[in-house]
């Protein structure tokens, strides 16, 4: 509160800033060490989710901050709180989200004797975020927390951690408020693009790969009228199919795990890669094997809105240091050659998407996911959002269910498990009139779900379908390849899905048999509850085309070995 003296409560600064950059939505689980903080929320005009986790409080505000793109804000207590959030803070980090951890500390006076839940926030978060600091004055917060968007959402985006001590949020002070954050765009210099348009009009064969944060709706309609008009083929990188639309003309695929030989064929035979926002880390550069390093074979053209991450990893031939919104804002002054000399290679290389997308591979048991998938793509509204977390369940969503639109898909690219349910939370809370629908496997699905009751407490109806194999189906994967038939801590005893949707108040259903799917979830959706649908799967049916008894029979058959124990 604000004294007659003109003093506010520290706790009430912080919130004031908030306001003022524009928030109108956090998450938390509470905490004593940052009540007066709380308290200044009290009857103000921004809504808070309580969580149950902080991995979902954490992971909520990381969606919605890779969905928007400024900063998603989660309050969270001091030691266990933060570490329990810390699995967020990372995905923030992999991911290049915009994100800021608001977190209770110890008062100022007993700082450093390791008191009550006491943490070095500096040093624990020191290297996973990309600024952890501690707010020692009240005076100082508005200064702190205006720099704290900007940190979060410059250059490449990521996590801020901020640690409150308790006494320092109940003094009071005189401080003017900062004034609200705008995030700054780099743009591509007026040599950059036609250097660009140069190494362009000199390819036979380019390829644009996109992905990476600080993208926007206009931005990636821009880039398809790009790709368009130079008849560019555009593959995007793992779990960023949200970029460009799956059925735009030019769309060649996803550069993710488990991709289309085609596609991956396609850019190792490309003599000019176009790579925006993206860092080509580990998964979509195929385990550091499609660029050599430092010095990539094909000419690479990096576009990235973080100087330092050009010519971090790959020595690129252009480097130019622009957020893909200005850098995709500029394309549209490049021209195209009169005669493009790859015409007809966006062409086969959607013909190649579709025709790796088009039909599900068939699948041990009951229930066939990519059909599921096929029927999602052809039934969801055009504006509907899928949400997942890791596993090999994942795959078919990648591969199968055709994204249309911005934001239609929202994953871990940092391959997190449990990310799919606040990741569905915090996409239903900003979109309340959307389908969202969160698909999980049985083991990624109990790593964040008991915030299911978060989803009923908001009266939030995201369907949530786990894919209940009764197994870590990933790893089991690994352990058959690398120890066939030597099964240990990969097997699951699952709960009654439908009986725990329902416990916690929302709508549960089994659904042993594909044809049975549209049905389900059309009685999930009339229920207007959160609901879970849970598919019964044979473990047998383990990714796209891949068996478990299949892969185990190869690595025996690959080692000369005989079986030692039936999983
Ligand atoms: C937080 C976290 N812990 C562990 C892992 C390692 N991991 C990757 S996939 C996987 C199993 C996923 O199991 P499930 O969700 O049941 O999906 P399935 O592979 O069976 O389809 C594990 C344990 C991870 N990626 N993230
Ligand atoms: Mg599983």
């Amino acid at each position: 509160m604000r004294g007659n003296d003109g003093t506010r409560t520290g706790g009430k600064i912080l919130i004031d800033q908030l306001a003022i950059h524009g928030v109108c939505h956090v998450t938390c689980v509470p905490g004593e060490s940052y009540l007066a903080a709380l308290d200044a929320f009290y009857g103000r005009d921004i809504a808070i989710t309580v969580c149950r986790h902080e991995s979902t409080a954490a992971m909520m505000a990381e969606a919605a901050g890779k969905a928007t793109g400024r900063p998603g804000i989660c309050f969270v207590t001091r030691g266990p709180g933060v570490t329990n959030a810390s699995a967020g803070i990372h995905i923030a980090r992999q991911d290049s989200s915009p994100m800021i951890v608001f977190v209770g500390q110890v008062a100022r006076r007993m700082r450093e004797r390791d008191a009550f839940q006491e943490l070095d926030y500096r040093a624990v978060f020191g290297s996973m975020a990309k600024w952890a600091t501690e707010i020692d004055d009240p005076a100082r917060i508005p200064e702190v927390v205006a720099r704290a968007f900007h940190v979060a959402c410059q250059g490449r985006p990521g996590p801020v951690v901020i640690a409150l001590p308790e006494d320092m949020l109940v003094e009071r002070a005189i401080v003017p408020d900062a004034k609200a954050f705008e995030p700054v765009e780099t743009w591509p210099g007026l040599s950059d693009m036609s250097r660009l348009q140069k190494l362009l009009w000199a390819s036979k064969r380019p390829v644009a790969i996109i992905g990476g944060s600080r993208w926007s709706e206009s931005a990636s309609a821009a880039l398809m009228r790009f790709a368009e008009r130079f008849a560019l083929p555009v593959a995007t990188t793992f779990r960023r199919g949200a970029l460009f639309d799956a059925l735009h003309p030019c769309y060649a695929g996803d550069l993710g795990i488990g991709s289309n030989p085609k596609l991956l064929a396609r850019i190792k035979g490309a003599d000019l890669l176009l790579v925006i926002g993206d860092r080509m880390s580990e998964v979509p550069s195929q385990g550091y094997t499609l660029l050599d390093i430092p010095e990539p074979q094909v000419k690479l053209v990096h576009v990235h809105p973080d100087a330092d991450e050009l010519g971090r990893v790959y020595h690129p031939a252009l480097a130019i240091n622009a957020s893909p919104t200005a850098f995709c804002s500029a394309l549209e002054g490049l021209q195209p050659p009169n005669d493009i000399a790859w015409q007809g290679e966006a062409e086969t290389a959607h013909a190649d998407y579709l025709a790796w997308s088009e039909k599900a591979t068939p699948q041990p048991g009951g229930i066939n996911l990519g059909e599921i998938m096929l029927w999602l793509r052809g039934n969801l509204p055009d504006d509907a959002t899928i949400t997942n977390g890791a596993g090999n369940f994942s795959a078919w969503i990648h591969r199968f269910y055709r994204v249309r639109k911005f934001n239609g898909l929202v994953g871990p690219a940092s391959g997190s498990m449990g990310y799919g349910l606040p990741a569905a939370l915090a996409m239903q809370t900003l979109y309340p009139g959307r389908t969202v629908v969160c698909v999980a496997g049985d083991g990624d699905f109990l790593m964040t779900g008991q915030d299911f009751a978060t989803a009923v407490q908001y009266e939030l109806p995201v369907i949530v379908v786990i894919y209940d194999n009764g197994l870590y189906g990933t790893i089991r994967m690994h352990q058959e390849r690398s120890y066939p038939g030597r099964v240990i801590a990969t097997q699951l005893k699952n709960p009654d899905f439908v009986a725990y949707a329902k416990a916690f108040g929302g709508f549960g259903i089994k659904v042993e048999k594909t044809a049975d799917f549209p049905a389900a979830f059309a009685a999930a959706r009339k229920s207007g509850k959160p609901a879970i649908i849970c598919l019964k799967v044979d473990p047998d049916a383990l990714a796209p085309g891949m068996s478990l008894s299949g892969i185990r029979e190869k690595a025996l058959v690959g080692s000369g070995k005989p079986g030692t124990h039936q999983g």
